[in-house]
């Protein structure tokens, strides 16, 4: 499997580490945060551009599933209120690549890694919106699940990304109440608007469940991104208290977790459910799922379409320069 064959570094006993990495170390678990131009690991600058920069091309591609319907909004309140989340989430990208960029990596590189599948974005965006009810699961599920991983964030060690967090995480709460909305409308209309709804809810559950990353026992990062607090909580963690928010919401709205094994367990105060699908996850992540082509191909072309503005404005930046020297 996938995660397997990813390469998982033991953790350094105290002892293993140099004076720098102890000292480094006892900064991180006495709750300061580190800021870019001070001493860190290679390891935790290479960890946390992987995570940051998965991060911020997710948000660039998540775009392309909602994009694709902001011209058949069915209504003008609704069309604005999904360009602005949308818009929200190209924001959401910038601050990332710019948290980023302050560990010594360039926005150009970043993007080149994406392009040539060198770096990954989330798994979730690789999945297709097929109707209007999908905008509603998409901001009521994925926006869910995304509110639940990054509000732990902000109080990851690196100054730069947690405070992105702050604000990226007050615009999803905003993301996930219209999502929401948008669902409870649907899920209260026609019984064809309601069958919609159900569908989304169907077709999302599962790759919603695959956002937090593969079972603990599978995660290869888990461990050294935990002593860093680069991450905060486990991704099964996480899951189970997704689940356990989201389930009562689908009761809520009349429509069905399509998990025959869904059922509350007090003894553990937490819902029992079905794993999802973890072939599907590795594939899908391996470039093989059903937009993956897709979400990639438009987002190069994107990239080969806007070379003539970027060589404008670097002509512009020169040319300016060049003035402000002549002047002095
Ligand atoms: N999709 O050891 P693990 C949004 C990879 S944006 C693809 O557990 P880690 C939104 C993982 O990278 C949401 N790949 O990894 C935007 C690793 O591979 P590499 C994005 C995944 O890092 C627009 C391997 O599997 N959120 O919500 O400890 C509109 C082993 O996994 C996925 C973030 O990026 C996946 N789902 O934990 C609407 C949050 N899961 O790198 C909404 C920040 C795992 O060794 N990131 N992999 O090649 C994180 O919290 C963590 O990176 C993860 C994974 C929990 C995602």
């Amino acid at each position: 499997m996938y995660a397997q064959m990813v390469a998982s570094q033991p953790l350094k006993a105290a002892e293993e580490m140099s004076d720098a990495e102890r000292a480094f170390q006892a900064r991180i678990d006495a709750g300061e945060k580190i800021e870019p131009k001070e001493w860190m690991p290679e390891a935790y600058r290479r960890t946390l551009i992987r995570q940051i920069g998965q991060h911020a091309h997710s948000e660039i591609v998540g775009q392309l599933p909602e994009g694709n319907w902001i011209t058949r909004a069915p209504s003008l309140q609704r069309k604005a209120i999904l360009l602005a989340k949308v818009q929200d989430e190209a924001g959401h990208g910038l601050y990332l690549y710019s948290a980023a960029e302050t560990l010594g990596i360039s926005r150009d590189e970043l993007i080149e890694m994406l392009h040539s599948g060198a770096m990954k974005y989330s798994s979730i965006f690789n999945y297709p919106t097929l109707t209007w009810a999908d905008i509603g699961a998409v901001g009521w599920l994925v926006d869910g699940a995304a509110i639940m991983n990054q509000v732990p964030l902000q109080k990851c060690s690196y100054g730069p990304y947690a405070r992105a967090m702050v604000r990226i995480c007050k615009e999803e709460s905003f993301h996930q109440r219209q999502g929401f909305d948008l669902m409870t409308k649907m899920a209260r209309g026609t019984p064809e608007q309601k069958a919609f709804a159900q569908d989304a809810l169907n077709r999302f559950w599962y790759p919603s469940l695959m956002m937090f990353g593969p079972s603990d026992k599978d995660s290869v990062h888990s461990a050294q991104s935990m002593a860093w607090k680069v991450k905060i909580n486990t991704n099964d963690e996480l899951r189970q208290k997704f689940v356990d928010q989201t389930a009562p919401q689908a009761h809520y709205l009349g429509l069905t977790v399509p998990d025959d094994k869904l059922v509350w367990n007090e003894e553990k105060n937490g819902y029992d459910f079905s794993e999802p699908d973890w072939r599907e996850f590795y594939e899908v992540v391996a470039g093989n799922g059903p937009c993956n082509k897709d979400r990639l191909g438009a987002r190069v072309k994107a990239w080969d379409d806007g070379a003539w503005f970027r060589d404008g404005l670097m002509a512009h930046a020169r040319k300016r320069a060049a003035a402000k020297i002549a002047a002095e």
